[in-house]
């Protein structure tokens, strides 16, 4: 099992101020930080990190949405790492996120959900690059 992960606290949460909530809650898990980086995303980035839902009829509301105020994107690592940062963000909807999920309590709706949270071991890795070069990332000690 692998054992990174990417997640990315988004505009909604980082103008709320919940930056530090969500990344303590992260931490409690037992995720250790490998790298940290508040950005605002481009246009061109956020269609690129999105790609996969190009064709979905929300893409232009997500690009926006994700690129309207700056995000912070961490490089996680843990034991079982894609599957349990998905099992602490909750569901993608809001209103089906099981409470005490990090979406439950941050979130406000399908779209303004507060964290994204890699889905596979691929797309840890190459959403991992997209934010941060290797030397960048520090291993647990
Ligand atoms: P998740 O973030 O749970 O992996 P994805 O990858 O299916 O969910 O969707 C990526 C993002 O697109 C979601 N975090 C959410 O912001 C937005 N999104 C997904 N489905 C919808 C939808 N039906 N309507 C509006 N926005 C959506």
């Amino acid at each position: 099992m692998a054992r990174h992960t990417l997640t990315i606290v988004k505009p909604d949460a980082v103008a709320a101020g919940n930056t530090g909530a969500i990344l303590a809650r992260i931490e409690k898990e037992g995720f250790s930080i490998r790298a940290v980086r508040k950005l605002r995303l481009t246009e061109a980035q956020a269609q690129a990190f999105y790609a996969v839902h190009a064709e979905r009829p929300f893409y232009g509301d997500l690009v926006a949405f994700m690129t309207r105020g700056p995000v912070v994107a961490a490089a996680l690592e843990r034991d079982n790492a894609v599957r349990h940062l998905r099992d602490v963000m909750g569901a993608t909807d809001v209103s089906k996120a099981e409470p005490g999920t990090l979406r439950a309590e941050f979130g406000t709706s399908i779209e303004e959900n507060a964290v994204h949270g890699s889905d596979s071991d691929e797309n840890a890795a190459i959403e991992t690059a997209f934010f941060f070069s290797q030397t960048e990332l520090i291993g647990a000690v």
